[in-house]
């Protein structure tokens, strides 16, 4: 059987005039040190990945060993392949110039290394998601600023997800497609080609210890996902909350559903990041055929005023999407 791999289908995109070779040579970097972050995450204890890293990252969260490990592998990749002006991290404070010894390329690169990382003690699924953005002209040094894209203008965005198996979704603007990470070839097959999120679902997903602080129209969409067959809404749902963004987006991705954190009187710009977890999601999300707001606006359409941004997440398929932000208007 021919299998496509991850360098194949980059290829085939830049033959196509899709993207350049930097992009390729810059996704197949970012691919390859997930593969590194997945060996890490698989060793568990063993590798010393477990516990507290004793430090806090920008956002005031206790950093784990794997969240410190997972940030390095993607800093040391990144450094010195000459595609990148700048990146980011979640866990760091400032943006990283491309030290000068090394030559400087044209993309900014945006990351989560490890989300859902208060699961990796527990055995549950963690992840990695990233964003490209294109850096602006004549910049020399990327500043803070020159990140500050709405979500629209990202020229590829992904994630890995560390389950029982390694999966690695991406977009470069034409469509989202999955692979699979072969453990004997080290290497990731394309096994979802051109993924599809129903419009219609029946399965929701929102951390529901929240509900108590939810808004007025998120608190009536969830009521009426409860009342099941008896309701308004004429059926039954059903309710996941995996906790990492990464495992909840891949089975909407994967089955449909709708995936949610609004903000909430607690929370009250939301809790997700928009640079590094809803803009790439939104992106990848609407590649596959759904929807992303935060209630009243297109998540690409936001203009991020912050690096560190919050921002409330309502994604997933169209039809109930769309439905959420009714009840906002
Ligand atoms: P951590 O990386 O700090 O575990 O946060 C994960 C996350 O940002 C996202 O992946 C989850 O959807 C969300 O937080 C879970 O938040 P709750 O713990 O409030 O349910």
């Amino acid at each position: 059987m021919c299998r496509t791999s991850l360098t194949q289908f980059l290829i085939e995109r830049q033959r196509a005039g899709k993207i350049n070779a930097d992009l390729r040579l810059l996704l197949e970097t970012i691919a390859r040190a997930c593969k590194a972050i997945s060996t890490r995450v698989n060793k568990g204890s063993l590798g010393g990945g477990h516990g507290s890293a004793g430090s806090e990252n920008v956002q005031g969260e206790i950093q784990k060993n794997l969240d410190v490990m997972s940030n390095e592998i993607l800093l040391e990749a990144n450094e010195w392949g000459g595609n990148l002006a700048a990146l980011v991290s979640e866990e760091m404070e400032d943006v990283k110039p491309t030290p000068t010894h090394y030559p400087r390329g044209e993309y900014l690169l945006l990351f989560d290394p490890l989300d859902g990382s208060s699961n990796i003690d527990v055995n549950i699924s963690v992840g990695t998601i990233f964003s490209v953005l294109r850096c602006p002209k004549g910049v020399t040094v990327p500043d803070e600023k020159c990140f500050l894209q709405p979500g629209r203008d990202q020229v590829a965005a992904g994630f890995a997800v560390y389950g029982p198996t390694t999966q690695f979704v991406i977009t470069v603007g034409d469509g989202a497609y999955g692979f699979t990470l072969d453990r004997e070839s080290f290497t990731f097959v394309l096994t979802h080609e051109k993924i599809n999120i129903p419009e219609d679902t029946a399965e929701f997903a929102i951390n529901a210890s929240n509900m108590r602080r939810w808004e007025a129209p998120v608190k009536r969409y969830i009521d009426e996902c409860l009342a099941g067959k008896d309701g308004p809404r004429g059926k039954d749902f059903n309710m996941r909350w995996v906790a990492s963004m990464v495992a909840d987006v891949y089975r909407v991705l994967s089955r449909g559903g709708i995936f949610m954190y609004p903000r909430d009187s607690k929370n009250k710009d939301g809790r997700l990041r928009l640079m590094y977890e809803a803009n790439p999601m939104a992106f990848i999300v609407e590649q596959a055929g759904g929807a992303a707001t935060d209630g009243t606006t297109r998540i690409l359409d936001i203009q991020p005023h912050k690096l560190h941004q919050r921002i409330a997440v309502v994604l997933g398929s169209k039809n109930e999407v769309e439905r959420v932000s009714k009840y906002h208007a």
